[in-house]
């Protein structure tokens, strides 16, 4: 490469291995922090009062904006340290607790994480790092390995149609896979793969900590849909996501308007036929 010629880099991590792997599977885990960092973050977690002692938050959903704006600037200079070594060409743009407290009602159905960037050329990115053991009865992440890749169709606030909507159930309990994760671990994952986490049904709380993180140099960006189904798309600020209320209208430049706004449902066995389809032509066996 001559002295004048730019590279345009379009992967996702530094490492060979990794990359082929989170290219089919839209995830991948790995160490990621040491004890001190774990240490700090729960101390960060202890210190910055949400307010909420029960069911499932993320610090994202807060009504607080003073809460969620210390807990953004607070992950971020903890997280950002680690992620940055793998990933290449990103930057930071949120970072959250996300506490499932003790409770039959605190599932996290199968869903895909909003659009926050354009993912045309480059995915979104998120890792997800447990401050403690997660067991299975806690919460433990599940996703749809692969599902980044075929699944279709906008995601914002308040809410958006999904192709999976009407059989998730049992998208859910027959081909979602749990991730274990280990202290000290981390999933960083393609935020338009399907992932979800079942009711905490132990008797602790479950903590993790979570960044995103957008290519560099992209316009933050939000799709709201109102409710007589009218999608709009707006480019919005950097701290869009610590002072948005979700159900308001953002507030931004809007750059698209779509009527009647929808997606084609899949049944389950259109979902199971793509998701073999996809590991066949993948392979899944490393
Ligand atoms: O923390 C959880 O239980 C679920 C998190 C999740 O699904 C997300 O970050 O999108």
């Amino acid at each position: 490469m001559s002295a004048t010629e730019t590279r345009v880099t379009t992967r996702t991590f530094h490492d060979d291995e990794l990359e082929q792997r989170f290219l089919r599977d839209g995830y991948v885990v790995i160490d990621f922090a040491d004890p001190a960092t774990i240490d700090a973050l729960l101390r960060a977690y202890e210190d910055l009062d949400s307010g909420i002692e029960e069911g499932y938050y993320p610090s994202l959903m807060s009504p607080d904006l003073d809460y969620k704006a210390k807990t953004h600037a607070q992950v971020r200079d903890l997280v950002w340290p680690h992620l940055t070594q793998v990933i290449e060409g990103y930057e930071p743009l949120l970072g959250v607790f996300m506490v499932k407290h003790p409770g039959p009602d605190t599932e996290v159905p199968p869903h895909q994480d909003w659009i926050v960037a354009d993912e045309s050329l480059r995915p979104t990115m998120n890792v997800w790092m447990p401050l403690a053991e997660i067991t299975p009865e806690m919460g433990q992440m599940r996703v749809l390995p692969g599902s980044h890749r075929w699944l279709e169709g906008l995601r914002g606030s308040p809410s958006f149609p999904t192709q999976w909507e009407g059989v998730y159930q049992q998208v859910r309990d027959d081909l979602m896979e749990p991730v274990d994760i280990k202290v000290g671990q981390a999933m960083v994952y393609d935020i338009r793969v399907l992932h979800g986490t079942p009711a905490n049904v132990s008797d602790q709380t479950r903590v993790v900590t979570s960044l995103y993180a957008i290519p560099e140099n992209t316009a933050p960006i939000h799709y709201y849909r109102s409710p007589e189904g009218v999608v709009e798309g707006y480019e919005v600020a950097n701290n869009f996501c610590t002072v948005f209320n979700i159900g308001d209208v953002p507030s931004g430049s809007k750059f698209t308007e779509i009527a009647d706004y929808g997606v084609e449902a899949l049944s389950f066995a259109e979902i199971s036929e793509r998701h073999a389809r996809d590991r066949r032509v993948f392979g899944s066996d490393s």
